[in-house]
């Protein structure tokens, strides 16, 4: 599976015109991350707030879209893009890659959520693909 040029064009135009709401968007979908699939909140126990809306878990989030960010900028080579933090995921943090699939999925409901009208089917797909993508990037140096 790859992007073709004009789903990078989508992907990247429709994130350069949400990103004043990153933080919200970021700190929405680790919330229902760890509300919706509890299991994740395993390797956050060392967090002394795991509280959906508390600091902790919204400071993650707005990271988390960092990455996502990052990733949108290493769109033509997002292996080697997010290498590094593969590895980091993968050998330091041992996040198990299901769980990617699982927060891309948090992602695009809060994504549709918060920009309904915008959010048109060929944006969703787009940004799904480029979601799986991420995943599987994030998930190269497990391999
Ligand atoms: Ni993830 C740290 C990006 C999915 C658990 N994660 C980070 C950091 C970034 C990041 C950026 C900070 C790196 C640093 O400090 O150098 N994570 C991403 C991205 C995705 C993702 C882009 C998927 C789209 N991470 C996940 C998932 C889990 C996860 C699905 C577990 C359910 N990440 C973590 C943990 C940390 C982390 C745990 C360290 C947190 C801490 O305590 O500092």
């Amino acid at each position: 599976m790859s992007l073709s040029a004009k789903e990078k064009v989508i992907v990247k135009d429709f994130f350069a015109k949400v990103s004043s709401r990153s933080d919200e968007i970021g700190a929405e979908a680790l919330a229902r991350l760890i509300v919706v699939y509890p299991q994740t909140k395993s390797y956050f126990a060392h967090w002394k707030d795991l509280s959906p809306n508390g600091a902790p878990v919204r400071k993650h989030g707005i990271t988390v879209m960092g990455g996502v960010y990052e990733a949108v900028s290493k769109i033509d080579d997002l292996a080697g893009g997010l290498l590094n933090l593969s590895e980091l995921h993968a050998f330091v943090l041992r996040v198990d890659p299901v769980n990617f699939k699982i927060l891309s999925h948090c992602i695009m409901v809060v994504l549709s959520m918060l920009f309904a009208e915008e959010f048109t089917p060929q944006i969703h797909v787009a940004v799904d693909k480029f979601l799986a993508l991420v995943a599987l990037a994030l998930a190269e140096k497990y391999r």
